[in-house]
């Protein structure tokens, strides 16, 4: 047992080696804020920091690199800081995404912005036009925000990986009207191997050809490849500095992982064979932090809290498990849904889930992450003054696979207007554990076939998995609405990023809108980095 007032009070304020990530805190929004946001008419503009040096309103956001102790070790990884100090952004209603990013990571780097709806420039996807920014420069985004939760990470040389992620929420009126304390859960999945070498043991190959396969999934480009990747075992894109912390002699199982996971989580499920967790991480955090040494976020008795759950973890899937708790998800991937009450939400690679909690009265109340198919779990403690926490065991049972049960019961607030596809394509996903490498379209990134559209169209399209892997698949630039889920239609969730579970289909629509390059692909950043990624382009648009 940890309890008493005085011990929750230590653990509470122990200093943290990778700063605080939880509970931002909502700005003050000021006139000039306001004003901001309702101002400007820019397009697709990526204006040059000189030319904007006056322009105090700008947010500063620095990548860099920091220490985290995980398991009692210290690691480097990335970080992302925002002008508080803490990680992220946080944007108060109306006010326009005007942000200075810094690289002071020692390598390059290019930080998306998933989920947002920026013109494709500023997108922060490397294409021929948009590449990675060097070290030690900035570059400068100004684009009109969508409200809710969403997220940021590197989309340049596994730096994903390495936790170069960060939350970023768009405060808006109505959500602030509701007055209820604002708790941000980033979730992570952490090993002390590079991401290159786990690569390179999925694959059966040397972390060499495992770096030279990242490199093609940003296309074949004069001005890539520079001084900033090195072959050397701290692996590309990441400073010589960093190796201290890497530990490069971990690898318990990734050479060994095949359809073995499958079985022990599939009780009752009624499926065969699952691939499940393809990579083994030495820790799962939870703002930083593993449930040995948890975050225990302070609540008032009886408070009301909007959890907003991000899912930054590379090649991980868990069930929030409320507990005692029952919550309500009322968006997800920042786009509000009609409320669904459960104790017990699954969420993919990538997604988001807004979860209200009115808590009953005094107490702790863990929130926990479940991971699919295993008794491992994260999560953060909702305490109230001098509540007793107890710590938390591990789970008996390992949790069910991540499914589509609650994709299945969203319908969103904020529909696409019914009208006919202009579009329509079915995408098949393919791919399996041995040999490692995944499609979409029977293609391998970069050799693929862009999808071409005009702006106007509606675009449906119909994934089809036809691997033994689920695959959250994310659109960048668009929200897209799902409308069936098996065959079976519905007026699903409007969002950015869904599940395809194993031999699954999805339906999503959406409305092309917003002209350029964009990229479709799975979540998996492993499964990414081995061709399941294609792209939609706008007529007009030069690649
Ligand atoms: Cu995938």
């Amino acid at each position: 047992m940890i309890s008493d007032h005085h011990q929750l009070r230590e653990l509470a304020v122990q200093p943290r080696h990778g700063g605080n990530v939880g509970a931002l805190t909502p700005p003050v929004i000021s006139r000039r804020d306001l004003v901001g946001g309702i101002g400007g008419t820019l397009a697709a503009l990526m204006l040059s920091s000189k030319a904007r040096a006056a322009d105090s309103t700008a947010k500063r956001l620095v990548a860099e690199t920091r220490v985290l102790e995980v398991n009692g070790r210290p690691a480097r990884v990335f970080g992302l800081t925002g002008p508080d100090g803490r990680p992220g952004l946080r944007l108060a209603a109306g006010e326009r995404f005007r942000v200075d990013l810094e690289n002071k990571t020692g390598a390059r780097t290019l930080v998306h912005w998933h989920g947002q709806l920026p013109p494709w420039m500023q997108d922060g996807f490397p294409w021929p036009q948009t590449p990675p920014i060097p070290n030690g420069t900035v570059e400068s985004y100004d684009y009109a925000p969508v409200s809710g939760t969403y997220w940021m990470h590197s989309h340049h040389a596994m730096q994903e990986q390495r936790l170069l992620t960060a939350p970023l929420v768009v405060d808006d009126a109505a959500t602030l009207r509701e007055d209820r304390q604002d708790i941000v859960l980033m979730l992570h999945d952490f090993t002390f191997r590079s991401p290159e070498e786990v690569l390179a043991g999925l694959t059966g190959t040397i972390v060499a050809d495992a770096d030279a396969s990242a490199q093609t999934t940003e296309g074949a480009r004069s001005h890539d490849g520079g001084t900033a990747r090195s072959p050397a075992m701290a692996g590309p894109g990441m400073p010589a500095m960093a190796t201290a912390g890497m530990s490069m002699s971990k690898a318990p199982d990734t050479a060994m992982k095949g359809t073995g996971m499958a079985g022990m989580a599939m009780k009752g499920t009624g499926m065969a064979a699952m691939d499940l967790n393809d990579v083994q991480y030495d820790a799962f955090l939870a703002n930083d932090r593993t449930f040995a040494d948890p975050e225990i976020v302070r609540v008032d008795r009886g408070g009301r809290v909007r959890l907003r759950i991000i899912n930054g973890a590379s090649s991980s899937q868990f069930w929030i498990d409320l507990g005692d708790l029952t919550g309500r998800v009322v968006a997800t991937d920042g786009h509000a849904v009609k409320p669904v009450p459960g104790k017990l939400f699954p969420i993919a690679m990538a997604q988001r889930l807004d979860i209200l909690i009115d808590l009953p009265a005094a107490g702790a109340f863990p929130v926990r992450a479940r991971l699919e198919g295993s008794v491992r779990q994260t999560g953060i403690i909702l305490a109230t003054a001098g509540a007793r926490i107890s710590r938390l065991m591990d789970n008996a049972h390992a949790a069910s696979p991540v499914d589509n049960s609650l994709e299945a019961q969203l319908a969103a607030t904020d529909p696409l207007p019914p009208r006919p596809a202009d579009v329509v394509r079915t995408i098949a996903l393919g791919g399996a554990m041995k040999p490692y490498a995944w499609s979409m379209g029977g293609e391998y990134w970069p050799h693929i076939t862009p999808l071409m559209l005009n702006k106007g169209q509606r675009v449906e399209i119909e994934l089809v998995n036809g691997s033994m892997m689920a695959h959250p698949i994310h659109l960048h630039g668009h929200v897209f609405q799902v409308t069936a889920i098996d065959g079976r239609p519905l007026h699903g969730a409007v969002r950015d990023t869904v599940l395809v579970s194993p031999s699954g289909r999805v339906r999503i629509a959406f409305d092309a809108d917003n002209p350029g390059r964009w990229a479709f692909h799975c979540h998996n950043p492993y499964h990414m980095e081995t061709g399941m990624m294609t792209e939609f382009r706008y007529n007009g648009i030069a690649a």
